[in-house]
């Protein structure tokens, strides 16, 4: 095995790595007491000091609306937009600045591209050819477009090494075909697709190309120009910018058959009550007052990582990927998901016997940011098999200083796992006795078990504990009908009245992931066995703020034990209503 030192000194770009991160102050700081290591840069990359001071500098000096002012900090504000234009088309290999629109990011410019040319293009019966590792953003827009004209969605297959089966697609194209819409790098796989091929096989057939570049602009050089493509897509806060800016890029020829996406201000070129004309690329596109400091943002942030330089960005990109998939796939229950031969610097794996949910709240204890989950990519997950996986994915920033932390910390919560014990089929299942005589009082006994314990990590061990002695859940009672959805992981609440008595409730549940069965735990020491009434009464954002949960849960974990709650309360309702 190649040690950090070896891989450091083998570096033939000169790289400084540390040089670098001083660029980015939100990396200086501890999360939970550790140092951040944050490797969810495919969700949204940091931003570097030049960003930062360009959306300052425009806001302190020069902000006015564009394109309209008389005034000098209206032409300011409007040079600096279409400066910002200029390096944003440079960055993308554009040929013209009319083919360069700023949109709201990659989603947006992919629904632009299907509300406008998808509509134009694609009739009763036609084809749009997606591919099976698509992210949602590239599902969904075809998918309605599709509904709304009768056509037709095809989808190009994948190997288990999360390739895509080029055969296959030779294969899916037909006369039929209209449209083929890709992704240039996977998000949930690190896939590189051979999109220049993809690009040119549906060319010789006709057919238009829409590439989602969302992942691969962050990583790769593109130029648009050399690959032909129709569309391509990016977002601006995965290369270094700010949120809510991206850009698309469209063939000039398209563009000016397209009809307007939105309508509105700025987008026109004469309004009257009869009749409207449409101002000129790529105006016709940007209808109302543009995210002008994101366009500016952006434009520092191209520029920024134009200096670094890309070929040098991807070699160690490169470096950090390599290091992480031999050390993540030498610890034994790992299995990385994804495993083609050209890959960016996305790493996702799944753990045996352990959700990724948990793998990822015990990675954030120690400091490491990462994405757990399907990642937008349901039917991804579905091909494989899985609910989801943990994924680190690696920007310039990173070192392998923090690649080892995060793998010695994988090692080291894989350890922990515990082989999940079946319930059995047949037999009792006891429900749990009342854990106190009042919901109130079980309350009381939880609080102070958390009052004693202020620190999150102690807190997340007192949920996996309770968590792990969850009375056995029968599997006969593991049902759709007792599944509660939204709960970033499997889980199943079974509840009935308790047999004698006229209104206590009582419940069975499970997960697969632990901190949710910590969660199960508490709300069954809360409400199982105790009278509807008072289950109904009981103040729970009250009591979470008590202990303090309301703030250690992230936003995605309050909401799926509020979709828990709301289980419990919906049954004990119907009790409270059976009440003679
Ligand atoms: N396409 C791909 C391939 C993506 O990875 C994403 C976002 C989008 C489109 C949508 O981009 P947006 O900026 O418009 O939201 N991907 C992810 C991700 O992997 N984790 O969080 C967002």
């Amino acid at each position: 095995m190649i040690t950090i030192g070896e891989r450091q000194t083998k570096s033939e770009i000169p790289f400084d790595v540390e040089r670098i991160r001083a660029d980015f102050p939100i990396l200086d700081q501890k999360v939970h007491g550790k140092p951040l290591v944050y490797l969810d840069n495919a969700a949204s990359s940091q931003k570097p000091r030049a960003v930062i001071h360009a959306l300052k500098h425009y806001y302190e000096n020069d902000h006015a609306n564009v394109h309209r002012g008389v005034h000098a900090l209206s032409e300011r504000a409007t040079e600096a937009y279409e400066e910002a234009r200029i390096a944003v088309q440079k960055f993308i290999g554009a040929p013209c600045l009319r083919e360069l629109i700023f949109t709201r990011g990659a989603t947006e410019a992919i629904n632009l591209i299907a509300q406008t040319f998808g509509r134009v293009h694609v009739h009763a019966g036609d084809e749009v050819i997606l591919t099976a590792l698509e992210h949602h953003s590239n599902i969904v827009p075809w998918q309605v477009l599709c509904w709304e004209k009768h056509a037709n969605l095809r989808v190009v297959p994948i190997n288990d090494d999360g390739e895509l089966r080029l055969d296959e697609l030779e294969k899916l194209i037909n006369p039929a075909t209209r449209i083929i819409s890709v992704a240039h790098v996977s998000n949930a796989l690190g896939t590189i697709n051979p999109i220049q091929k993809i690009i040119d096989l549906a060319h010789q057939r006709g057919v238009y190309v829409v590439i989602d570049g969302a992942q691969a602009a962050p990583h790769l050089r593109v130029d648009v120009q050399k690959l032909d493509c129709d569309f391509y897509a990016f977002s601006g806060h995965k290369v270094y910018g700010p949120t809510g800016i991206g850009a698309l890029y469209g063939k000039p020829q398209h563009l000016e058959l397209m009809p307007p996406y939105q309508t509105g201000g700025d987008m026109i070129s004469y309004v009257s009550f009869e009749k409207t004309t449409w101002n000129q690329l790529p105006y016709k596109f940007e209808a109302g007052t543009p995210n002008i400091a994101g366009a500016i943002g952006l434009a520092a942030a191209v520029e920024y990582l134009e200096e670094i330089g890309r070929d040098s960005i991807a070699s160690h990109e490169h470096r950090l990927l390599e290091f992480a998939t031999e050390r993540i796939a030498s610890i034994p229950g790992v299995r990385i998901i994804g495993t083609a031969k050209e890959k960016a610097s996305v790493l996702s794996f799944v753990v045996e016997d352990m959700s990724a949910l948990d793998v990822g709240t015990r990675l954030d204890i120690e400091g490491i940011a990462v994405r757990t989950g399907h990642h937008c990519c349901q039917p991804l997950m579905e091909r494989f098999g899985i609910a989801g996986t943990t994924r680190a994915s690696f920007a310039m920033y990173n070192t392998l200083e923090e690649v080892e932390a995060f793998a010695e910390a994988v090692e080291k919560i894989v350890a922990s796992a515990r082989p999940r014990a079946g319930a059995s089929l047949n037999g009792d299942y006891p429900y749990p006795q009342a854990a106190a005589p009042s919901t109130r009082e079980a309350a009381e006994e939880i609080a102070e078990v958390f009052e004693v314990v202020d620190d999150w990590a102690e807190k997340y061990e007192y949920l996996i504990d309770i968590g792990s002695k969850l009375p056995a859940m029968p599997d006969v009672l593991k049902q759709e009908c007792n599944r509660v959805q939204g709960c970033q992981s499997t889980v199943f609440m079974h509840a009935r009245k308790k047999p004698g008595t006229p209104d206590v409730i009582e419940f069975l549940a499970d997960s697969d992931a632990d901190i949710v069965r910590g969660e199960l735990a508490l709300l069954q020491r809360l409400y199982s066995g105790q009278r509807a009434g008072e289950v109904l009464a009981f103040d729970m954002p009250a009591f979470m703020q008590r202990i303090g949960l309301d703030k250690n849960l992230t936003q995605g974990r309050r909401n799926g034990l509020a979709e828990m709650v709301q289980r419990v309360m919906r049954f004990a309702e119907n009790v409270a209503g059976q009440k003679p």
